[in-house]
């Protein structure tokens, strides 16, 4: 019998994979704006052999430690607030960034970076953090950490456009060179 926080762990993260990757895996179809109806969501999950009962999708949802998902104001529908690979647009109004943001990333990712600044990769945008701590944590999961300091308020008077999910992440379509400083860890 598993417990109940590695149940609502493993139910997570089967909602990114559905939610952000690969609706089709549960037969599941997400509008343009990455939402799902909420019953479609358990009617497809206890197709596929995952039962999930509405509060269980609840607590999920509301337990999640980055607040990965939303539900609609009514609860009828439910997506993700961000980190699609698939096309699907957030409809997120441009934001003006705090003075800098951060990066966190492996070292051996540096060289590239330096080369060809930030760059998306498989997501939709570049994301970026707030916080030392929050772009470490992200950095750790790549390997051996480097922390990048991103010069947000010039990228802004430059023209550059930021977003901020509705979770915190700060988000742009690419980050130039010329705006990276590497900061000590
Ligand atoms: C690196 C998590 C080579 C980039 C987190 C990163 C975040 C380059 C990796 C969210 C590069 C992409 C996103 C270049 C960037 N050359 N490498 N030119 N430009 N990179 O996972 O930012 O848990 O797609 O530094 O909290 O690590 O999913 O991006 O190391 O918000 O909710 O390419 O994922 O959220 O990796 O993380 P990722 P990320 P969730």
């Amino acid at each position: 019998m598993q417990d109940k926080n590695t149940m609502t762990t493993a139910r997570s993260k089967f909602l990114s994979l559905v939610l952000r990757h690969s609706p089709q895996t549960i037969g599941l179809k997400l509008d343009s704006a990455g939402w799902a109806r909420t019953d479609e969501l358990l009617a497809c999950l206890a197709r596929s052999g995952r039962r999930t009962s509405l509060e269980e999708l609840q607590a999920v949802v509301a337990d999640n430690n980055k607040q990965r998902f939303a539900f609609s104001e009514d609860g009828s529908r439910i997506r993700a607030n961000q980190g699609h690979s698939i096309p699907i647009e957030l409809e997120l109004a441009p934001q003006q960034p705090p003075v800098e943001l951060y990066h966190g990333t492996a070292t051996r990712f540096l060289d590239a970076i330096f080369r060809e600044g930030l760059t998306r990769q498989s997501r939709h945008h570049v994301h970026l953090s707030a916080s030392t701590e929050t772009a470490a944590a992200v950095g750790r999961r790549h390997g051996k950490l480097a922390l990048l300091r991103v010069d947000a308020a010039r990228m802004a008077a430059d023209g550059h456009v930021f977003y901020c999910s509705d979770n915190g992440v700060w988000l742009t379509d690419a980050v130039p060179v010329s705006y990276l400083a590497k900061l000590a860890v």
